[in-house]
């Protein structure tokens, strides 16, 4: 036989965009590799991409349609969603129904979805979750360039003096292009790097100068930074007087600001902000990298232009080592942008209020209608579903009872919608729980088409898995629908490929140079050449080479050709705290993705944090008499999460960080976003996640808990759970507001027991430790461990203990809690690769380990994905510091 070839694919989580060599082998496993040849990351992955093979499982995937959780034939939803869709429009009319869609999508599941909703149904009420993520970087491009580009590329970020990163956790959310700035820094030592976050994170470790910024003091730092430039006569007046307009008006308004006010809203010294000003005036190749704690704020489009003014008012845009930079959030972020999936563009960068554009994509479509007018954006969307003014909804790729602000409402509004339609890959989902129809979609490895990336790349997403059970690719679901509601004509696709070549005919129709987005060279591509398809950055006007930058030499989109500065304001972001004196930011970690119905697959993922938390800074813990490991009530009037405590000094004074990751499946109560309330953006429509009043406060547990389980308990009776995957099985810390009068019905219900499995217990009710183990034969299906305080057992050998034969002689060992000799802890996981452990690693330190390389050589920590590298420095350092003290 043949040995299998592997698949040249892409990565399906970060924007970065890596290549992916994936191979499955006859007994399901899948291996992956960084492709080599690709541009995005030459070889390399992050943890998240290595682990890809552990999530492809389909114990819990959505395998077959289901109409009210029943199993039904693909014809009879079909039919049922076409019809829904239908009577509620010609009963109530087009604005009656929504698609809310996702940048996890493919350019070709996306240009379906918006031809399907704004050319054949007639509304424009499709929006996408990249409301949350990237729409304050279309809205700000779109007021300095006229259209919504990113200027520079990847490689700008190896050839810059000076990088500049402003909200951006680029160690842990674009791993691998931190790396590749890391390489190239180590290359290049005067590279200089500054970070601008409240919060001292992972990515900190790399930078010269932090500066803990405030809360969305972002603006008054860039409106600071203009008028240093003017100040010290670092203008490029040449640019400015021959690409630009509007520079004296910004000019005038920023200078409207005094010294005071910047300190004052930024939080940052006079001296701290003359260094960064300084060494952003005095060097010409600067890249300013920015990501959600510019864009998910009230005032995250004026963030955008204040820091695009900056580089506009230099001239520096548009050449090797300098440009604004947005990165991108989803793998396909930047295609939904592409075929229009905001509700307030149109398709292919045409816009509804640019003359002749409505017309020129209906005449394209051939469409008995188009959408005249901008659409509901994202919350707006829920709400008209909450009011009932939207009776029809189908959600794909996406998960809004756990993303989107307000979460609760979000629920309420779906729970009382006439109509919902969910297309997702797994079975149970927050969102999924509220859906009459529920759609099974072909998932990363079965699909096949194209996504963007943050540097406006093109790469193909390859199949090479077979489709499990009946599950089909999202255009394909959507094709069905629009030809069962009387569009067949113009919904006939019969591959991707076709998907992809009427698309790129749009983007070049009537184009002659008026849109950035054209990749008219693939209007005609066949099937065969779409196959082959090597990763490419557009613009690929037909007969021209791709485009690496835009805009060194002008010509922006705009009428004139000319960028436009924008007057900022410096809006008043001060509420009424003193009852929620607190602020709230939320965010990623290094080995989560989103809402977990992904990473919670892996094990090797799960280890790195295993549950929800607070980070919180020493002097707050202390304030509220909160210690490490505690659980905390995080809350505002009217809703609360449960979290771990944990404190750090990476943590501002008065601001805490709460992951966006865990959702009902995995925790009891710690959907963040039920917090967060729909304040957006005024002109993008983006929520403000990063900045919400809350308070805190300890959670008085009467019993702590842990447990480990062979099988996933089907409900667990306690005020705070949380579960983990882990070797052979699923690990759970518990904590528990009163104690119980039955540990063991407690402990029984958990593991689930059948008859042939023998329960073993150990009680102290005088010191209340509970301890249970629960055999099969030689095998531990589970045990519990049950305190009054937080349970000290050591969590990697419990772990072990579920892959163990143990002799009925010795399983009284587990009840005792503790390793035995040779067992010590590892620590909490740092390196999820080879499965590293913080104690590891500061041991190796002590015994003379001194650099990040030489505990690689010794412990192989850090020498897969590298992830992990700026952590490991870290307790290095830690030990360095230890031992000299
Ligand atoms: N591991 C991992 N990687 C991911 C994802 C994931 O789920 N997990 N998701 C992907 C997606 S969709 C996205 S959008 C990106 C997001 O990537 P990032 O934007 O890098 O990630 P976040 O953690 O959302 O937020 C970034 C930082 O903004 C800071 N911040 C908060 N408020 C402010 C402020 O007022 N000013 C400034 N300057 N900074 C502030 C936060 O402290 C945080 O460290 O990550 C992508 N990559
Ligand atoms: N508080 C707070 N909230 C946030 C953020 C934050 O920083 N803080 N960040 C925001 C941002 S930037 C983003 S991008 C969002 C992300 O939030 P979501 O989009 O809600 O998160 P995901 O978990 O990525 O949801 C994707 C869903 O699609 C399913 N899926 C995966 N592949 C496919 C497929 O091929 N087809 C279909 N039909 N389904 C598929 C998955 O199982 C999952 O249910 O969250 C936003 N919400
Ligand atoms: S950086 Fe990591 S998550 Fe992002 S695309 Fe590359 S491998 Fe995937
Ligand atoms: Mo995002």
């Amino acid at each position: 036989m043949a040995m299998p070839q592997p698949t040249k694919t892409t990565c399906p989580y970060c924007g970065v965009g890596c290549g992916v060599l994936a191979e499955a082998s006859v007994d399901g496993t899948v291996a992956v590799s960084g492709d080599p040849d690709h541009p995005a990351n030459f070889g390399r992955l992050c943890s998240k991409g290595s682990a890809l093979g552990e999530t492809v499982a389909l114990d819990d995937r959505l395998l077959y349609p289901e109409v009210g959780g029943r199993r039904v034939s693909w014809n009879a939803a079909l039919e049922l969603v076409a019809s829904g869709f239908s009577k509620t429009i010609a009963k109530h009319g087009p604005d009656s129904v929504a698609f809310y869609v996702s940048g996890q999508l493919l350019t070709e599941d996306y240009y379906v979805a918006n031809k399907l909703m704004k050319g054949f149904i007639g509304s424009a009420n499709i929006d996408t979750n990249s409301r949350l993520c990237m729409a304050s970087s279309v809205a700000g491009h779109k007021r300095a360039f006229g259209t919504d580009t990113v200027p520079g590329c990847y490689e700008d970020l190896e050839c810059a003096d000076l990088i500049v990163l402003v909200g951006s956790n680029l160690a842990w959310c674009h791993p691998v292009l931190y790396q590749r700035i890391v390489a190239a820094k180590e290359k290049r030592p005067s590279m200089k790097i500054v970070l601008i976050d409240p919060r001292r994170t992972m990515t900190a470790d790399l930078a010269e100068m932090h500066l803990p910024i405030k809360p969305d003091g972002d603006v008054a730092l860039f409106v600071g930074l203009l008028n240093h430039l003017a100040d010290v006569g670092a203008i490029d007046d040449a640019f400015v007087s021959a690409h630009t307009s509007e520079f004296e008006g910004t000019l005038n308004t920023a200078q409207s600001v005094d010294a005071l006010t910047i300190v004052e809203r930024t939080g940052l010294s006079n001296a701290r902000l003359k260094d960064f000003f300084d060494i952003f005036a005095r060097t010409e190749k600067v890249v300013t990298i920015f990501s959600q704690g510019v864009n998910q704020s009230s005032c995250g489009t004026d963030k955008v232009n204040a820091i695009i003014n900056c580089h506009l008012a230099t001239g520096r845009i548009g050449k090797p080592g300098i440009g604004p930079f947005s990165v991108t959030g989803q793998p396909n972020a930047m295609g939904g942008r592409e075929v229009g999936g905001l509700a307030n563009t149109l398709a292919a960068h045409m816009e509804f209020d640019r003359v002749g554009d409505c017309d020129r994509v209906q005449r394209f479509w051939q469409s008995p209608v188009i959408a005249a007018r901008a659409g509901l954006k994202a919350v707006d969307m829920f709400r008209a579903v909450a009011d009932g003014r939207i009776k029809a909804i189908w959600i794909m790729a996406t998960n809004p009872v756990v993303s989107m602000p307000d979460a609760g409402d979000v629920e309420d509004a779906l729970r009382n919608c006439p109509f919902v339609v969910v297309s997702d890959v797994i079975a149970k989902t927050d969102t999924v729980r509220h859906a009459h129809v529920t759609l099974p979609a072909a998932a990363w490895g079965e699909k096949s088409g194209t996504v963007t990336n943050s540097e406006r790349r093109i790469s193909r997403q390859r199949s090479f898995l077979p489709l499990p059970g009946e599950a089909q690719p999202d255009w394909w679901i959507m094709c069905e629908v629009a030809k069962r509601m009387g569009f067949g004509g113009a919904f006939a696709f019969q591959s991707p490929s076709e998907i992809f070549a009427e698309h790129a005919a749009l983007s070049a129709f009537e184009n002659e140079g008026t849109r950035d987005f054209d990749i008219g060279a693939f209007s005609d591509i066949s099937g065969d050449d779409f196959d082959a398809l090597e990763p490419c950055q557009w613009p690929r006007r037909r007969g021209e080479s791709s485009r690496i930058r835009f805009f060194a030499d002008g010509n922006f989109f705009t009428p004139d050709r000319k960028a436009r500065f924008v007057a900022t304001k410096l809006e008043s972001v001060w509420r009424e705290r003193s009852a929620f004196p607190l602020t709230l930011n939320t965010g990623r970690i290094r080995d989560h993705w989103h809402t977990l119905t992904r990473t919670g697959k892996s094990q090797r993922l799960s280890q790195h944090y295993g549950e929800p938390f607070a980070e919180i800074h020493p002097d707050d813990a202390k304030r509220h008499g909160i210690a490490d490991a505690d659980l905390v009530r995080v809350s505002t009037g009217s809703a609360a999460v449960l979290v771990r405590a944990l404190i750090s000094a990476r943590q501002q004074r008065g601001s805490i960080f709460v992951p966006m990751h865990w959702t009902d499946q995995f925790a009891s109560k710690a959907r963040v976003d039920m917090l967060v309330p729909s304040i957006v953006d005024p002109i993008s429509g983006q929520p403000a996640a990063k900045n919400v009043a809350v308070r805190i406060e300890r959670f008085v547990a009467e019993t702590y808990g842990f447990a480990v389980l062979a099988r996933k308990p089907e409900q667990i009776n306690a005020e705070y759970w949380a579960l983990a995957k882990c070797d052979g099985g699923w690990r759970i810390e518990l904590g528990f507001a009163s104690g119980r009068e039955d540990w063991a019905a407690f402990a029984n219900a958990l593991f689930g027991s059948s008859s042939d499995a023998d329960t073993i217990a150990f009680h102290d009710c005088q010191s209340a430790r509970y301890r249970f183990a629960c055999y099969r034969d030689e095998t531990l299906l589970g045990a519990v461990f049950l305190a009054p305080e937080p349970v000290a057992v050591s969590r990697d050998w419990a772990v072990a203990q579920l892959a163990t034969a143990h002799q009925r002689a010795a399983r009284f060992k587990i009840i005792a809690g503790r390793p035995g000799a040779g067992g010590a802890d590892k620590g909490a996981t740092v390196c999820s690769c080879f499965g590293v452990g913080a104690n590891d690693i500061a041991a190796a330190a002590r015994r003379g380990c001194r650099t990040v390389a030489e505990i690689g050589e010794t412990l192989q920590a850090g020498t897969n994905c590298g992830s992990c590298r700026a952590e490991i420095k870290t307790i290095i350092e830690a030990q360095n510091l230890q031992a000299a003290e």
